[in-house]
């Protein structure tokens, strides 16, 4: 069967925010047909959007030989067994479980967008994913460039160039991003 690599982000700032991505973790340690390879630590992580308490970040990869659409379905029902709570857009969250890559896939659906939109901006999601894959090449990023924005001034990343994760990682600011202790 076709295997594909993936990876996931985790993130959470309402309840015992640990807790439930630890649970969140188990619940897809025992999905059929997807397998954890990599995890990475967690990260303490101040919010972006409104005012709201810090979140609990991480990432994750899998081999899997669902579908992207079957993998996100996977991860909403996940969602929503944890009691995912969520008022407001880029407001306090029990849980988001978002993909984030599919191999090269380059997806843009009414359901499903791969890569995931805001990847390359997000400090809280390119730290953990630069841990576990540093040298994963962004499908996208190459095509059309990249603005960003580094300690206040704007940095280009220009066309033609394939990004990894890591290069990206380093384009963003990521203080705010701290890493916790394993338990
Ligand atoms: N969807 C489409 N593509 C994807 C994808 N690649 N992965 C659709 C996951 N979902 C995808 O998702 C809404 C719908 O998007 C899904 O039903 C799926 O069909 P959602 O997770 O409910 O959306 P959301 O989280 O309410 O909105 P948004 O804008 O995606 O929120 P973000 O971007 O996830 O931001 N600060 C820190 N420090 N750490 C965080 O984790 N998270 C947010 C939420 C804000 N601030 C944060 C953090
Ligand atoms: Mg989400």
């Amino acid at each position: 069967m076709n295997q594909v690599t993936a990876a996931i982000a985790l993130g959470s700032n309402l309840g015992d925010s640990l807790a439930t991505l630890q649970a969140a973790v188990q619940q897809i340690e025992k999905s059929s047909n997807l397998q954890i390879t990599t995890q990475s630590h967690w990260y303490k992580t101040l919010p972006m959007g409104p005012p709201q308490p810090d979140y609990i970040n991480g990432c994750l990869c899998v081999q899997t030989c669902l579908s992207p659409e079957q993998l996100l379905q996977r991860l909403l029902e996940i969602e929503d067994q944890l009691g995912r709570l969520r008022q407001e857009r880029w407001g306090p969250r029990t849980l988001d479980l978002d993909l984030l890559l599919c191999d090269q896939v380059v997806i843009q659906t009414s359901i499903l967008t791969l890569p995931h939109p805001r990847l390359h901006e997000r400090a809280f999601v390119l730290v953990p994913l630069a841990e576990i894959l540093p040298d994963w090449t962004h499908p996208l990023l190459g095509e059309f460039g990249k603005a960003t924005e580094k300690e206040g001034t704007h940095h280009s990343l220009p066309k033609g160039k394939h990004w990894t994760i890591e290069q990206l990682r380093q384009a963003v600011d990521c203080t705010g991003v701290e890493r916790l202790p394993l338990d």
